[in-house]
């Protein structure tokens, strides 16, 4: 190798390359996995998140080394490679037709067997409709709050209990959610317990999540709805199957109130409490 003329230009590249590698190692620890902060998906607390997890999992790992390789190999290349200053024009080849199938097909059949296929049954379990024994609840986004309707615990005016920005689920069971919006689009999302789907007006969307503990999980509206967007926060209660139940009956009472004005009318206060 020849001595370079322009050290000046190498430092710039170097110190260049050495600020970028600094970045994406910065950027890269707003990565870092099994962190317990509330919107943490990598996180997991339930089973469909847990599930979303893993997919994210199966398609990035395989995803990044492809990427070393065909990016190292790039990298590799144009160094080994490269014109120097006297060298002569190299033999100029096009094309080897075997080698641009060979690595079009073997590539292709690799992801489809060990990413592709392992993906359809998850997804498919995802995507299933609830169990029909699943604990049901009514979720309704509107500008800009979330309201949850239970109708399997009534309240003392023989109404669904109704819960607004809060909702209690049992924990270690299936959770079957319907969606509905009363005006714009809105996302249902507890990143901890489940991905998101869209609640959109005129239209029943349906999923289902559950939480493996009891515990308190948070979540957002994940679409842009309207200047209050950033308020449309919830929180989901994951409860004991005991506690549940004391949750539950203290509703139908009307002797537990509900920490929202807007269902302080199905939710009667008559105990005087
Ligand atoms: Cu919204």
């Amino acid at each position: 190798m020849s001595k370079r003329h322009f050290p000046k230009v190498r430092a710039a590249h170097f110190s260049a390359g050495l600020f970028v590698l600094i970045l994406i190692g910065l950027l890269a620890t707003g990565c870092i996995g099994d962190v317990d902060t509330p919107n943490n998906t990598l996180a997991p607390e339930g089973e469909v998140a847990e599930k979303q997890r893993d997919l994210f999992m199966l398609a990035m790992w395989p995803a990044l080394v492809v990427m070393i390789l065909v990016e190292g190999g790039i990298v590799f290349m144009m160094l080994r490679w490269r014109r120097r200053s006297n060298d002569e024009m190299p033999k100029q080849t096009h094309g080897n037709t075997p080698l641009e199938i060979g690595w079009t097909i073997i590539p292709t059949i690799i992801i489809i067997v060990f990413v592709g296929i392992p993906m359809i049954p998850v997804l498919f379990e995802l995507g299933r409709d609830p169990k029909p024994d699943a604990y049901p609840v009514t979720v309704t986004g509107f500008q800009w709050a979330w309201q949850f309707d239970h109708p399997e615990v009534e309240g003392p005016d023989g109404q669904p209990v109704v819960e607004i920005g809060e909702l209690h689920i049992p924990a270690g069971r299936e959770i079957a959610i319907t969606l509905e919006s009363l005006d714009v689009n809105h996302s249902f999302g507890v990143p901890r317990l489940a991905g998101t789907r869209d609640a959109i007006k005129g239209n029943t969307n349906v999923m289902w999540l559950k939480a493996d503990h009891p515990g308190s999980f948070s979540g957002q509206c994940r679409e842009l709805c309207g200047i209050g967007h950033a308020e449309m926060k919830l929180t989901v209660i994951a409860q004991s199957e005991e506690d549940f139940d004391a949750w539950s009956r203290e509703m139908a009472a009307g002797t537990k109130s509900v920490p929202d004005s807007t269902s302080e009318d199905t939710v009667a206060a008559d105990s005087g409490e």
